[in-house]
């Protein structure tokens, strides 16, 4: 078990591309914007990175531009498949305790799939932390 030095070492990590746009501000309705992002689930954090093709031509190298759009706390959030929020297929609805909402689609079922577990396995075991 975590002991109070190492706190959610036992918490699940991964990574992935995904496509995902923002719905929900701090409770205020936004419009979509539909962009890919790399994914990434770290000690019950997700964090969606800036689509590198939105760059402005001439910034650094790509290595550089791989910087956070929104980071996600887990902890009280809920998720699960969105009905009725897109035309897209797979998609995922992200709530944060702190009044966001988050879409998260990929075509592939599979994929979609593992992060619908790995997110509430996470969210679950934040519960007991
Ligand atoms: O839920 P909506 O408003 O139909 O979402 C679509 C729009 O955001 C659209 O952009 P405009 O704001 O320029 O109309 C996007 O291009 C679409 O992708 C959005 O719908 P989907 O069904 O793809 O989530």
């Amino acid at each position: 078990s975590a002991g109070p030095h190492r706190p959610h070492c036992h918490l699940l990590e991964k990574a992935g591309i995904m496509n995902k746009t923002k719905v929900v501000d701090n409770g205020k309705k936004i419009r979509k914007n539909w962009s890919q992002s790399w994914t990434v689930l770290h000690g019950g954090i997700l964090t969606f990175h800036r689509d590198p093709k939105s760059a402005p031509p001439g910034t650094a190298s790509k290595t550089s531009q791989i910087v956070p759009e929104y980071t996600v706390e887990l902890r009280g959030a809920s998720v699960g498949w969105a009905a009725n929020k897109s035309s897209k297929k797979n998609v995922l609805e992200l709530k944060t305790r702190q009044g966001c909402e988050y879409l998260m689609q990929y075509d592939t079922e599979s994929i979609i799939s593992d992060w619908l577990k790995v997110m509430q396995d996470t969210i679950r075991q934040l519960e007991v932390d």
